[in-house]
């Protein structure tokens, strides 16, 4: 019978990766396993980048991205841009499962959670405003400096690259079937509209019980750039093992940048086999370490950098 297997990015992924073996050892398919994982950090008010407690965009308005997909079925669902929704996961989810669509934005999302019974919440912890407002101190004015109308909001201000901790959990199941689920609050004081890898099916997560899964974090626009987890997926169904392909991926974003003569943001990338193996790497100074569970036990794992010249 194949082994239950979890890999879950960032240290915190540990938390995912614990509650989604403990589902998959009880029999649960990988999708609901990975889910659940995911929705224990989409609760946890410590962790300022995936579900409740995140920081807000650039206009103090949290908005979540999420996506689901099924290895075996190649069932997919996503949300971008949700707000008062606390678990966007389980919403995208209900968009692949409920709708003929794979991809809903914005206050249409959250129109469809309400038909679907998901309560309205005011996901704001005191501890994400105090930090958000922080990183805008004219914000705490309670009117602007000489009566001044406040500066417009500008398009070209660089978004917190540093706040880039999203979750990607990817799950094997007893039967050998394959689930993964990619949730976050996107890049912190990000433009407000702005939609990075995450929800992207092929960009943030990509799961094919015939070639293997990955999942995506760090800066989303160079995720998307490259195609980033379909990448690595491709690359497994053409022989390569997941180490390789995911230090392939990230050589694709460092060539990316070089084309534009910028220096690689920070990405990372996992991946898992059909067959229980899991690698991961990231580009130059990301620092990335990720959660990997299996037979009973979880660990942290660092993983290993592709510098721009490799
Ligand atoms: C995004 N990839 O919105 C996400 C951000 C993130 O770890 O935190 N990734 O670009």
């Amino acid at each position: 019978m194949p082994e239950p297997v979890v890999i879950a990015t960032w240290p915190f992924g540990k938390l995912a990766a614990d509650t989604a073996l403990q589902l998959l050892a009880k029999g649960d398919p990988a999708l609901d396993a990975a889910l659940a994982g995911a929705q224990a950090i989409e609760d946890d008010p410590t962790v300022r980048s995936v579900g409740f407690g995140s920081l807000p965009d650039r206009i103090g308005r949290l908005t979540l991205d999420a996506c689901v997909m099924d290895g075996k079925t190649l069932g997919c669902g996503a949300v971008a841009g949700v707000e008062h929704i606390r678990h966007p996961a389980a919403l995208a989810r209900r968009v692949m499962e409920k709708t003929p669509h794979i991809f809903l934005v914005g206050e249409a999302a959250k129109w469809f959670a309400l038909q679907q019974g998901f309560p309205l919440e005011f996901p704001y912890t005191p501890e994400a405003i105090r930090e958000w407002l922080d990183k805008h101190p004219d914000r705490k004015k309670e009117k602007p400096a000489d009566d001044k109308p406040a500066a417009p909001l500008t398009y070209d201000s660089p978004v917190d690259e540093h706040n880039h901790d999203t979750v990607t959990v990817l799950a094997r199941d007893l039967k050998g079937h394959l689930g993964g689920v990619c949730t976050t609050s996107g890049l912190a004081h990000k433009l407000p509209g702005r939609v990075g890898d995450s929800p992207i099916i092929g960009a943030g997560l990509y799961v094919d019980d015939l070639a293997g899964a990955a999942g995506a974090t760090g800066v989303g626009e160079e995720i998307i750039r490259i195609g980033g987890s379909l990448f690595v997926v491709e690359q497994m169904r053409g022989g390569k093992g997941p180490q390789e392909a995911c230090e392939l991926a990230c050589k694709r974003v460092n060539a990316a940048a070089g084309r534009r003569g910028v220096h690689p943001a920070a990405v990372a990338f996992i991946a898992l086999d059909p067959k229980g193996a899991v690698g991961s790497a990231c580009t130059a100074r990301t620092n990335f370490k990720y959660a990997v569970a299996r037979g009973g036990k979880t660990e942290l794992m660092q993983a290993k950098e592709v510098p721009p010249d490799a």
